[in-house]
């Protein structure tokens, strides 16, 4: 019996269906996705997220509905005449959601725990949708080791804040270890995509997950501080010595968590600024406007790439339907307009 189990769940993942390691889930009546305010009794999963092919995911509200127009504009896709983008998970008050024809974009907070908790429901819809061989991006930001401010960082290897290349969890009062595994083929495709005259440097190189951003970083600027300068300096240097080139804090979950499902993941960051140099963040807004669609432009470079080999890239008009030509105009077209009663 526990080999045919063994088999089924092998023939599923050959198909390219998202593999569930949980055996309880078939057997429940409906799964409530209780942060993303949908669930498989309430909601045709197959019907609405059937079609997906990327999920992209980035630390807030904001950054991924601008991904969102920003990925529409660049596919090609059109909204029904007259309508917007719609946040599909705005009940939940805790994650913002736009689907964009094949491409999903997720904001997933801050930290470990907020992205675990997203994984979770997001490989479970995954699941119920039936989606096959979907391929999950974080699109980020981060701290640079020895790396200048503006700079993107392909992620070669996740590990966590004792250089471990693992991800541990606590289950049932045991550690639980889960490899960080990241798609090395991936990684070579987007490194692919750099283009020689692209206005900033894209580096490949280690990347360490931290909980904290203040002490758990090494800054000196936290409300607490109990190290010297010339400590946090050592410190840094110990970490570029062991190839870590950026510092954020989410990396290791999404590798590990995306590769015990068997999903293809990637993570493209931009470094706000060199830790050697300091701690605060404070190039000016439009600055960090700019550098935070590097990694989005790198990211689309893919997905583009993905659906012109598949004849699915749509660049010409249609009748009736909204064409967002450029994303910032629409929105501030739309704001405009909102000013008239
Ligand atoms: C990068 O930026 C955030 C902290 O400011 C965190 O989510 C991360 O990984
Ligand atoms: N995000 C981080 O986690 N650290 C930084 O230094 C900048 C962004």
């Amino acid at each position: 019996m526990s080999l045919l189990l063994e088999d089924e769940e092998i023939d599923e993942y050959r198909d390219g269906s998202v593999r569930l390691r949980n055996p309880n889930i078939e057997l429940m009546d409906q799964d409530i996705l209780y942060h993303l305010a949908l669930g498989s009794g309430s909601h045709d999963l197959v019907e609405m997220f059937g079609d997906i092919k990327f999920v992209c995911m980035g630390g807030t509200p904001k950054r991924m509905e601008q991904f969102a127009n920003y990925i529409m504009a660049e596919i090609g896709h059109k909204l029904p005449a007259g309508t917007t983008l719609l946040d599909i998970s705005q009940y939940s008050y805790r994650y913002s959601m736009y689907k964009v024809g094949p491409v999903l974009c997720v904001s997933h907070g801050m930290g470990i725990p907020s992205v675990g908790i997203l994984l979770h429901e997001i490989i479970k819809l995954m699941y119920h949708a039936k989606v096959k061989d979907p391929v999950f991006f974080r699109i980020g930001t981060c701290g640079g080791i020895g790396v200048e401010g503006g700079t993107v960082v392909i992620t070669e290897e996740a590990v966590d804040d004792m250089l471990n290349p693992y991800y541990e969890q606590h289950v049932l009062g045991q550690k639980v270890h889960r490899p960080t595994t990241l798609d090395r083929q991936l990684v070579r495709e987007l490194k692919a995509l750099v283009y020689s005259d692209d206005p900033y440097d894209t580096i490949l190189g280690k990347t360490m997950c931290t909980s904290d951003f203040y002490e758990g970083q090494g800054r000196l600027d936290g409300a607490f501080c109990e190290f010297s300068e010339a400590e946090k300096n050592e410190y840094l240097a110990k970490l570029q010595e062991a190839g870590v080139v950026n510092i954020e804090m989410e990396c290791t979950a999404f590798a590990a968590l995306t590769h015990h499902a068997g999903i293809k993941a990637g993570v493209v960051c931009v470094a706000l600024l060199d830790r050697f140099k300091g701690d605060q963040v404070c190039a000016p807004k439009e600055v960090l406007n700019e550098w935070q669609m590097r990694p989005q432009e790198l990211v689309s470079r893919y997905i583009k790439r993905y659906l012109q080999r598949k004849g699915r890239l749509r660049t010409t008009d249609s009748h009736g339907s909204m064409c967002v030509k450029s994303p910032r105009r629409f929105k501030l077209v739309q704001q405009e307009s909102e000013n008239y009663e």
